[in-house]
């Protein structure tokens, strides 16, 4: 099947449902025969960039060979979907560039949740231990998250059920003739 590669990059608070809409989406094209691949903090930041950990420098640079290693699957006509934090605007327009001066489609998607119903969800456990002081530079709490400014789309994960959020990036693909 020939296609197009770009760069689907989700971005959005910690909780926010990137890495569950991520999959779906991954789910979604790979049963229409279409390459897709995720990049996720564990098979990123367990290996790749485990010598980056939370201050702003190296999300910075966590964030650039992120934007690097999606570009090269983009590269090669798959679908490279990342679910990171990617808390700071000037990193997401720098992959965006990067994405654009290899004649690459960036799609940004900001995965919206209000900070609140994050924090209920709290699947770990991260934003307690943030309110206590355990973690420190938590998004959200003692770290900023830039919201996106013009996003290609824009989901809120409290309104919507993860299947429509896939499904909403899938009809962009389309619609865009992405895929
Ligand atoms: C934010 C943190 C932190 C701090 C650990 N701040 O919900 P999770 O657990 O599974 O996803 C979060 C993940 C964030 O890594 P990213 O690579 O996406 O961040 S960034 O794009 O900002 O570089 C969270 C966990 O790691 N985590 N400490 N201090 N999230």
């Amino acid at each position: 099947r020939k296609q197009n590669g770009a760069t689907v990059w989700l971005t959005g608070l910690s909780a926010s449902g990137k890495s569950t809409i991520a999959c779906a989406l991954e789910q979604l094209l790979l049963s229409e025969n279409v390459a897709a691949y995720r990049l996720d903090g564990d098979n990123i930041r367990f290996g790749l960039n485990k010598d980056l950990g939370f201050s702003e420098k190296d999300r910075n640079e966590n964030i650039r060979r992120i934007s690097e290693v999606s570009k090269l699957f983009a590269d090669s006509c798959t679908i490279s979907i990342t679910s990171f934090i990617s808390p700071y605007r000037v990193d997401r327009d720098r992959a965006r560039v990067l994405h654009k001066d290899s004649g690459l489609k960036f799609v940004e998607v900001f995965v919206d949740v209000p900070l609140d119903v994050a924090e209920q969800r709290d699947p770990k456990g991260l934003y307690k231990k943030a309110r206590e002081g355990i973690i420190k530079d938590f998004t959200g709490v003692s770290a900023p998250y830039e919201a996106p400014d013009a996003p290609e789309l824009h989901l809120r994960t409290d309104k919507q059920t993860v299947e429509e959020c896939a499904q909403q990036i899938y009809l962009y693909l389309k619609k865009e003739s992405i895929i």
